[in-house]
């Protein structure tokens, strides 16, 4: 039989479901996922099986209009993840239909070679009634030749399986990239650091999420099959600091359960994880932090 095998890159707007579409067609929480903009912030790959056919999805920060330095490296790198896929699926989200960062995309879509193929999926069609999708559907055909158009809801599974079905026909023929029962690409003290920054993301406020960053500073195996994780929480001012660890530390003792039982539940062991806080006031401008994410420094100059 011959296997197939080949690059997925979901692009769109911050907010889309482009990690919610990955992680449900590996099966498993591979990237983050929040009700927040701008959760996802390097590429991230996923595998997933479709008969003889192995798709690798990469996930990618969404594209919005970057300001910080730390903003141009992502979008900068979806745009990577899209340059590099053998199929680019764009995703937008069917109750709001064509917006200006939609348009924007669209026209951004130009610079791509010619022969990339891009697929449209309407996201989120549980929220809207399914008369308005054709509509939609042809208006965003008529900006851009898709070379199909899919409507689905991430989080309910509509549409999913036809999806990759597609997906799996179209992709070149070849040996699989990655061992059978690999779901991931990404080491596991990134995703446990990715972790706990969900877990802050989801109980911090306003521009806090976005003006810190978690690191996996060291993993311990442990004889009794348990490990120890230490992970440092970078944030810019000491104002920051006090929040986050929250009255009494509540704030960072929440946070550290959720993700020490999130990461329990995905390597199916015991885990002891130490959280610190250090103020940082420049790490957006530090190139370590940027290899820590997974992102170019370089593609943050302005
Ligand atoms: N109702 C509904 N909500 C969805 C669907 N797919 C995703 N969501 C929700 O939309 C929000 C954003 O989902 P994400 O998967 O984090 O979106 P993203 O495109 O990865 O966002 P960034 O990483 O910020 O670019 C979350 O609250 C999801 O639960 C869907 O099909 N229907
Ligand atoms: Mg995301």
């Amino acid at each position: 039989m011959t296997t197939r095998a080949g690059f997925v890159a979901l692009i769109g707007e911050p907010n889309a479901g482009k990690s919610t579409l990955l992680n449900r067609m590996v099966g498993a929480k591979v990237s983050i996922v929040t009700h927040k903009v701008q959760t996802t912030r390097a590429r991230i790959r996923g595998v997933a099986l479709e008969g003889e056919a192995q798709i690798v999805f990469v996930d990618t920060p969404g594209l919005f209009k970057p300001r910080r330095r730390l903003d141009r490296a992502m979008v900068a790198a979806a745009w990577g993840g899209a340059a590099d896929a053998d199929i680019v699926v764009m995703l937008i989200e069917a109750h709001r239909g064509i917006s200006e960062g939609v348009k924007h995309i669209l026209e951004s879509l130009k610079g791509l070679n010619p022969d990339q193929k891009v697929a449209l999926a309407i996201n989120k069609i549980d929220k809207v009634k399914s008369d308005s999708l054709l509509q939609l559907t042809e208006q965003m055909n008529s900006l851009h030749p898709f070379v199909k158009t899919f409507m689905i809801s991430a989080e309910r599974g509509h549409g999913v399986p036809a999806l990759r079905e597609w997906l799996a026909s179209e992709l070149p023929e070849g040996p699989w990239l990655y061992p059978e029962d690999q779901i991931a690409d990404l080491p596991m003290r990134m995703i446990a650091a990715e972790m706990t920054r969900e877990k802050l993301t989801l109980r911090l406020h306003q521009e806090l999420p976005y003006q810190l960053t978690v690191e996996t500073e060291a993993w311990e195996e442990r004889k009794d099959g348990s490990c120890r994780v230490d992970q440092i929480i970078y944030v810019m001012r000491d104002g920051h600091k006090g929040i986050l660890l929250g009255k009494r530390g509540e704030t960072i003792k929440a946070v550290s359960k959720a993700s020490r039982e999130e990461l329990e539940e995905f390597l199916g062991r015991k885990v002891h994880l130490f959280l610190q806080v250090k103020v940082r006031p420049n790490w957006l401008d530090e190139a370590e932090r940027y290899s820590e994410m997974g992102l170019d420094f370089k593609d943050g100059n302005a």
